[in-house]
């Protein structure tokens, strides 16, 4: 009887009764390879659900990186569309102001407005020189600058990121000496506020050159300001030029700057809407010197949903850009953005290792880099300019980013810059944003920085 059961049970699956496990467990000691069998089982199912719950983990952060490409997408487009609007608005507000200025000029009370062009003469160099007491206007004007373009979309974000140099900025100091009665030596005041400027030498000469005839002849403020205006417009037109990726697949472009220029942002913000236009995109972690720039551009990566090419901290620079270059050929990226480090031991060593990567770029891939593009950072004025001329002696490079306009009065700076490099200004960077990367437009520019508050 117990032989049948057991048979019984030998033959029954999984499915067995109670009964057979009381059977089952009477003959255990013979059952030993079978419970191991079973626990092996076991173990395999459990490898098998962790490796789906892993699948399933990448492709919710897929998917997450996906809707964010895709707000951000949205968010670019509604952008553009409120940008047209804002134009339109913004003509027709200056067309009012100029007729606004027009009767003021006629305005018979003289002694009040000289008065009044002095005060603010000297509320300006207060708020520019002391940013403590500055504190209060700056609130107040950026106030004003909100209500002034509410509803604007881009351009108020660029009128905003442009507040600083529009407010305290040569700019704004030019304008209040130019405001109403001109005082006998607004000559003198516009050469120093000119050479004490952020925009070098060459260009505080040629602005003032334009101008003082205009102001010795006809001592029409209004007149010199528009003249001042339509000069900076032809300068900056000058380096504006569309920033086109080339058909190379990939397209090699290549970041140089000083520490804290804001390279690696400015790749991840390209990146980012290079991806959203469709186009598959590789960063390559060329800044090897420090780890948290690596993992910095490894951020950007996951945000825009792009790939990496990295390597560990103190890699050879020049081989991970040889590599990152390889792997995208080899892999049918459309473009490759390498970041390189702005800082090493000392400047020549930074120099070097800059001509080195650009050489064997051009080893990994003919005619790479395509685009070697410089950023430069505003707050730093003139230095920035200097930079650019010591960057410009070692490496030819192709064409210019000017970041953080949003946090300077020196934004002026560009004039200058234009001016002097004759190289085309690509990028602008008003914030940290990834849509607060723009394209450079002089038109618009010259708009926010002389928008009237
Ligand atoms: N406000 C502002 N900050 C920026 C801009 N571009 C970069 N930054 C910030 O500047 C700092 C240095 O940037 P990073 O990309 O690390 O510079 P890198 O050393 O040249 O790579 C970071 O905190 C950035 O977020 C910009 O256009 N506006
Ligand atoms: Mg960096």
């Amino acid at each position: 009887m117990s032989e049948k059961i057991s048979e019984k049970s030998d033959k029954k699956s999984n499915t067995a009764t109670d009964k057979s496990i009381v059977k089952t467990n009477e003959t255990i000691p013979v059952s030993k390879e079978k419970v191991a069998e079973k626990t092996q089982d076991d173990l395999d199912e459990t490898a098998k659900m962790k490796a789906e719950a892993e699948r399933m983990l990448a492709e919710a952060a897929r998917a997450k990186a996906e809707a964010e490409r895709m707000l951000e997408e949205a968010a670019r487009v509604k952008a553009e569309t409120e940008k047209k609007a804002a134009k339109t608005e913004s003509q027709s507000n200056q067309k009012r102001d100029l007729s606004a200025q027009k009767d003021a000029s006629q305005s018979k009370d003289v002694s009040k407005k000289i008065e009044k062009t002095d005060k603010s003469k000297n509320e300006a160099n207060t708020a520019s020189e002391t940013p403590k007491s500055g504190m209060k206007k700056t609130e107040s004007a950026s106030k004003k600058t909100e209500t002034a373009s509410k509803g604007s979309g881009r351009t108020r974000s660029l009128n905003d990121g442009l507040e600083n140099t529009r407010s305290h900025g040569f700019l704004a100091q030019i304008g209040r000496i130019f405001k109403g009665e001109l005082k006998s030596s607004v000559v003198d005041e516009l050469e120093e506020i000119l050479f004490t400027a952020d925009i070098g030498v060459k260009t505080a000469e040629h602005l003032l050159d334009e101008v003082t005839e205009n102001l010795k002849d006809k001592g029409d403020g209004a007149a010199a300001m528009a003249l001042l205006r339509q000069e900076v417009e032809n300068i900056l037109k000058s380096c504006e030029k569309p920033f086109v990726i080339g058909d190379e697949k990939p397209h090699v472009i290549l970041t140089i700057g000083v520490n804290g220029a804001g390279k690696t942002t400015t790749l991840g913000k390209m990146a980012s809407q290079l991806t959203a236009q469709g186009k598959k995109v590789l960063l390559i972690a060329g800044d090897t010197f420090r780890a948290a720039a690596i993992e910095q551009l490894e951020e950007w990566a996951v945000r825009c949903g792009c790939e990496i090419y990295r390597n560990k901290q103190g890699a050879d620079p020049s081989g991970t850009i040889f590599d990152g270059i390889k792997y995208a050929k080899e892999h049918g990226f459309d473009v490759a953005l390498a970041d390189t480090a702005g800082r090493l031991n000392n400047k020549k060593d930074l120099i070097e290792e800059l001509k080195k990567i650009h050489r064997v770029s051009g080893k990994a891939m003919s005619g790479a880099p395509h685009q070697v593009l410089l950023v430069l950072d505003a707050t730093n004025g003139q230095n920035a300019l200097a930079q650019a001329r010591d960057f410009g002696e070692a490496i030819d490079f192709d064409g210019i980013i000017l970041t953080k306009l949003d946090g300077t009065a020196k934004g002026g700076v560009l004039i200058g810059i234009c001016e002097e490099l004759k190289k085309p200004v690509y990028f602008i960077g008003i914030g940290e944003m990834i849509e607060d990367l723009r394209k450079f437009e002089a038109e618009e520019f010259v708009e926010a920085l002389f928008l009237k508050e």
